[in-house]
């Protein structure tokens, strides 16, 4: 008989909508996670299919509520005392973050990192903005480690950003009212040949800069560093570490991107192979 042997990896859930081309969404986190050797656990929140006949619009379906709680009643009882860190993905309405709030309220984590995913195309404006508030209300008071982009962090800061200056305050800002480590990121959104991302845990203000790959924005980069991030901080990296370690996780996969037919091309995951 073949021995076997009990593997523990680092366990890391993401709670979020799947993106049926693979680019971002909950695709995206689980490829991540296994490029970085944590264990994916996915509850899914909505399904987005874009349209090839409407200019790749989003339609968007949401997961039903009862739903979205029996796979996280499933996951929790499964890794009862095991499981310490969740990223939050794309949530889509109030409903469904009344859900997820209430599930990761029923435990205590040691990780919960927030990719405030605001608005998608395809969702009644109205809709969104109940949906933004909801997010700011019951979702960001349980995050430890945030990662807004460029319109994310201005929403949440009330800043005009248009400078590395300004990405800072807002970052100070952002911390400042949620208690999580920020990890705001510029990209390609600020002028000049740097990609430049800002991290800030109230203590350590950090600026990280690369070379720009392109002027595209890529499909799946704002879910794939929220999910490095994850996997690096279930692994035990520091906030510091796992930003700096996310940010060059998605350079690399932004540089040996997949091509598609969508606007976007879609960031690969095995780039730092
Ligand atoms: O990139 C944001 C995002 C997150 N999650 C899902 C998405 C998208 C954008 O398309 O569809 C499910």
């Amino acid at each position: 008989m073949t021995e076997y042997s009990i593997h523990e990896p680092a366990l890391a859930l993401s709670i979020a909508g799947s993106e049926a081309t693979g680019g971002a969404g909950a695709q995206a986190d689980l490829k991540t996670f296994q490029e970085l050797g944590a264990y994916g656990i996915i509850a899914l929140t909505c399904i987005v299919a874009f349209d090839p006949n409407d200019d790749w619009n989003h339609r968007f379906t949401p997961v039903p509520a009862e739903v979205i709680a029996d796979q996280l009643e499933a996951i929790q009882a499964n890794y009862a005392g095991q499981l310490h860190t969740t990223k939050l993905g794309m949530m889509g309405s109030p409903e469904t973050i009344h859900t997820v709030a209430r599930a990761l309220r029923s435990q205590q984590w040691q990780h919960v990192v927030l990719d405030p995913v605001l608005i998608c195309k395809g969702q009644e404006p109205g809709h969104a903005l109940d949906t933004d508030e909801a997010l700011k209300a019951e979702l960001l008071p349980l995050a430890t480690f945030t990662t807004p982009n460029h319109f994310e962090a201005e929403q949440l800061s009330g800043l005009t950003i248009s400078s590395v200056q300004d990405l800072q305050e807002a970052a100070q800002i952002i911390h400042d009212h949620s208690g999580a480590a920020v990890l705001a990121k510029g990209g390609i959104r600020l002028e000049g040949d740097q990609a430049v991302d800002v991290f800030y845990d109230g203590t350590d203000m950090e600026v990280l800069s690369t070379p720009k790959v392109g002027d595209h924005a890529v499909s799946g980069a704002g879910c794939s560093l929220a999910a490095a991030v994850t996997a690096e901080l279930a692994k035990g990296a520091s906030p510091r570490e796992a930003a700096y370690t996310a940010k060059e996780f998605v350079t690399r996969g932004i540089a040996q991107r997949v091509s598609a037919k969508t606007p976007f091309d879609m960031l690969w995951q095995g780039g730092l192979r």
